[in-house]
């Protein structure tokens, strides 16, 4: 047991457990991984991701000591990671610029050195130098960086949409196509293997993934629940409020498959750091054959039949 983590299969989390409408299921499931579990010969299948899907890659992860970006999974990702390394040369150009005057003015103004101050008190062509160099260089940061935040806000016609919902404390995800809800529930330490996560994905995986397909436009439409949570998922470069009684949307489009986490990022309540947000990004036959699955287990509806036409 870990003593220490507030975070246990006891109180608050059962409750919250119960809430969802899968459970005889579910724990039909947990019961099956771990009698699997407890037979040594078959120890491998206790390792299987309980959705279903296999073998994706963790791209969208935070590393210990890591300082730099996630690696960038879509189009905006790309253009805030540019726009930062942009704005940094500008900020260090700066501070080397000001850190030097005051070096010179340490140097050569000094009372020492400099026993007789000037008496001046104004210097025009000085003061509209430092009044234009800053707005000229707020233009030109703004003439990059808006055209990334109009590219983020301005959504494009989606391919895929889902419905994320913050709960105090978990997320839930709705696929309106299919008509399908489902909880996503962070798991407990000793349930990551059975779901197929590493030891150190603690407070980052969960039990059911929101899993959309690769190189697809998905809008996601987010709302709160109860309080105002906040839906990211950094390699993506999105984040967006989630507002009780309001629908935001965000869009992104992953050009890679792989298992992408984020965390809800608006101080919610006292779980705040145990909603995390798990994404996989899968190829269309596969997140094909998860909404099948899931249509199936959650009651949603069955695919769309093509019906042929006689004009
Ligand atoms: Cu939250």
């Amino acid at each position: 047991m870990q003593g220490a983590t507030p975070f246990t299969e006891t109180g608050a989390c059962m409750m919250r457990r119960y809430k969802r409408r899968d459970l005889p299921m579910n724990t039909m499931k947990r019961i099956a991984a771990v009698t699997a579990g407890l037979s040594a010969g078959m120890m491998s299948l206790a390792v299987w991701a309980q959705d279903g899907i296999e073998g994706l890659e963790t791209v969208g992860k935070p590393h210990a000591e890591g300082i730099a970006f996630q690696p960038a999974a879509t189009e905006l990702a790309r253009d805030l990671h540019w726009l930062e390394g942009m704005v940094n040369v500008i900020i260090i150009a700066v501070s080397l610029f000001v850190v030097a005057l005051l070096a010179i003015i340490i140097v050569r103004f000094n009372q020492r050195v400099n026993k007789e101050p000037a008496r001046f008190t104004h210097n025009t062509p000085i003061e509209i130098t430092w009044t234009l160099v800053p707005i000229l260089i707020l233009i030109f940061i703004g003439s990059f960086s808006l055209p990334v935040l109009f590219k983020q806000q301005e959504i494009p016609e989606p391919e895929v949409i889902v419905k994320a919902t913050g709960y105090q404390w978990y997320w839930g995800y709705e696929y309106p196509e299919r008509d399908f809800v489902f909880d996503s529930i962070l798991l407990a330490r000793d349930e990551l293997a059975d779901y197929g996560y590493a030891d150190d994905e603690y407070l980052l995986a969960v039990d059911n993934a929101m899993v959309v397909p690769v190189n697809k436009v998905v809008v996601v439409r987010v709302t709160g629940g109860d309080v105002i949570h906040s839906w990211t998922i950094p390699a993506f470069g999105v984040k967006q409020d989630a507002v009780p009684g309001r629908t935001a949307e965000l869009w992104f489009k992953a050009e890679r498959e792989g298992v992408y986490f984020g965390q809800c990022s608006e101080l919610c309540g006292k779980d705040h750091a145990y909603m995390p947000i798990t994404v996989k990004v899968v190829s269309d036959e596969v997140y094909a054959q998860w909404l099948d699955r899931m249509a199936e287990e959650y009651a949603g509806t069955p695919p769309a039949v093509t019906v042929a036409q006689a004009d």
